[in-house]
C-alpha cells in the first residue's frame, strides 16, 4: 500500500491551549494529508463507546470526564505508514515522561501528564479502520476496500 489512513484527535486541552495550528502545521510538515477534519463536542456515550477497550480500567471515568470537558478536533490523516508515523510523532502516552524521553514529540510539547496528553492516534490498522468509520461513516467503505488489498 502506498498510502494509509489513520485517525487523530486533538483533545480538549490541545484545543483550549491553542495548540491546534502548531499541531496541524507539524502534521503537514511531516507529509500527512488532512483528509477530513471536524470540531465536535463529544458526549459521555460516544467517548465510552470509542474507548470501550479501556472500560474496565481504573482511569476510565476520569478519561470520560476529560474527553467530554470541551470540544475536540477529529481528523483523518493520510500518508504512507500513517498509523505508525503519527504514533511516533505524538510520542509516548505519558506526556510528563515524553518531555524527558521524546522532547520533540507533540505530547511533550502540548501535553501535561498520563491523562491530559493532548492527542490521540490509532494504534493498528484494525483500530484505524474502526475509529475512522466510527466518526466518518462515509469513509468506511473506502477504508475496508484498502485493507481488503492487504
Ligand atoms: O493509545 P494511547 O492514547 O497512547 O494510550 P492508551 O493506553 O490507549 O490509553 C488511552 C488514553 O487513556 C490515554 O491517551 C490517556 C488515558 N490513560 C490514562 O488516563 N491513564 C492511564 N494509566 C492510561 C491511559
Ligand atoms: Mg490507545
Amino acid at each position: 500500500l502506498e498510502t494509509e489512513k489513520t485517525f487523530a484527535i486533538i483533545k480538549p486541552d490541545g484545543l483550549l491551549g491553542n495548540y491546534t495550528d502548531d499541531i496541524k502545521r507539524t502534521i503537514v510538515e511531516y507529509g500527512f494529508r488532512i483528509l477530513k477534519e471536524k470540531i465536535v463536542q463529544l458526549d459521555e456515550g460516544t467517548v465510552k463507546s470509542f474507548y470501550a477497550e479501556h472500560s474496565s480500567k481504573s482511569f476510565f471515568s476520569s478519561l470520560i470526564k476529560y474527553m467530554t470537558s470541551g470540544p475536540v478536533l477529529i481528523m483523518v490523516l493520510e500518508k504512507d505508514n500513517a498509523i505508525a508515523d503519527w504514533r511516533a510523532l505524538m510520542g509516548p502516552t505519558d506526556a510528563s515522561k515524553a518531555k524527558i524521553t521524546h522532547p520533540h514529540s507533540i505530547r511533550a510539547k502540548c501535553g501535561l501528564d498520563m491523562e491530559k496528553n493532548c492527542v490521540h492516534g490509532s494504534d493498528s490498522p484494525k483500530s484505524a479502520q474502526r475509529e475512522i468509520s466510527f466518526f466518518f461513516k462515509e469513509l468506511s467503505a473506502d477504508v475496508v476496500a484498502e485493507h481488503d488489498e492487504l
